[in-house]
């Protein structure tokens, strides 16, 4: 594991951190504009007074913290592979280039000493994943590596309820930013609520020491929705949605392929005005994240 020397004197220093996952830079995002928003993300978490990490899988090595060439590797390489948890040890013995999803920027942040995590939207429960059983890696691992996880909800084209019921179910800790809603990642309500609202940076560091004190080992999701202003129109987003759907069926698509080709389906079909919305609560979740990082840095519990 490799830690850029920035990334290792902050931790050495107790100063904030925060990681950032590279799936949404190779996958999430357009090539033109993948590796200019993977800056843009990083300047956002520095505005807020952190150190960014941005985390992947270079030359078979993991990387915490990424200099500009390996951040421009991952944003166009056509090559990079999408690395959830058990993805890792074939893409590093393979020399391979990886993207790590959530569930593995969670794991790798967790060993190399981060506590805050900022990403734009969870993976979750599939609709009809009760025949398909496809769930996202992502909330397994999140039942077992205790780092706050900034993200703007779930896309709702997951079943959103049933991702609830499984968070719940894994005890993963779950508080929305200034919100009773659980986010819909383009959208600021997917319908559902959230069981605590935090209304500062400051609570949500306390949540985490609090639960640190205890021992617990599942990880703090901090819902926190896109700015005001910002969503997607709501007709816009039921009828790509619908589209987007109906799209994944007709042309098979399964298994890890399914975000991707959902997310590729809306920047594609709506003239990049997902585009817009993906990238305002990215920047969003890091700058949140950044500031529960300087909490938690400037924290007694700690
Ligand atoms: N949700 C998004 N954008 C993304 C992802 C999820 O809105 O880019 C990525 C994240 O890296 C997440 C992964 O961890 O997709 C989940 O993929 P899957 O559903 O195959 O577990
Ligand atoms: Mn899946």
């Amino acid at each position: 594991m490799i830690i850029a020397e920035e990334v290792s004197t902050a931790l050495q220093d107790g100063r904030a951190v925060v990681a950032l996952e590279s799936t949404i830079i190779s996958h999430g995002l357009p090539t033109e504009s993948s590796a200019r928003v993977a800056r843009e993300i990083e300047a956002a978490v520095r505005d807020s007074g952190a150190v960014p990490a941005t985390i992947a899988i270079v030359a078979g090595q993991v990387r915490i913290g990424l200099d500009d060439d390996a951040l421009d590797q991952i944003a166009t390489d056509g090559n990079v592979v999408k690395s959830s948890i058990r993805d890792l040890g074939s893409v590093i013995a393979s020399g391979s280039l990886g993207a790590t999803t959530v569930a593995s920027t969670a794991y790798l942040a967790h060993r190399a000493g981060i506590r805050v995590f900022a990403t734009g939207g969870l993976g979750g429960v599939h609709r009809g994943a009760s025949q398909s059983f496809d769930e996202s890696a992502d909330l397994p691992a999140l039942a077992h590596i205790p780092v706050a996880l900034v993200c703007a909800g779930v896309k709702s084209i997951l079943d959103v309820h049933a991702t609830l019921e499984r968070l719940e179910t894994l005890s993963v800790g779950l508080v929305g930013y200034r919100s009773e809603k659980f986010p819909g990642f383009y959208i600021q309500d997917s319908g559902y609520a959230v069981p605590w609202v935090a209304q500062s940076a400051a609570e949500i560091a306390d949540t985490l020491a609090a639960r640190d004190a205890l021992g617990l080992e599942q990880a703090l999701v901090v819902a926190n929705p896109i700015p005001d202003g910002k969503e997607m129109p709501r007709e816009l987003h039921e009828a790509t949605l619908a589209a987007a759907l109906e799209a994944l069926q007709d042309n098979k698509i399964t298994g890890k392929d399914v975000t991707p080709f959902l997310l590729g389906f809306f920047h594609e079909h709506t003239h990049g005005v997902s585009l817009q919305a993906n990238i305002d609560l990215v920047l969003n979740n890091a700058g949140l994240a950044a500031q529960i990082a300087v909490s938690l840095a400037a924290s007694p519990l700690r």
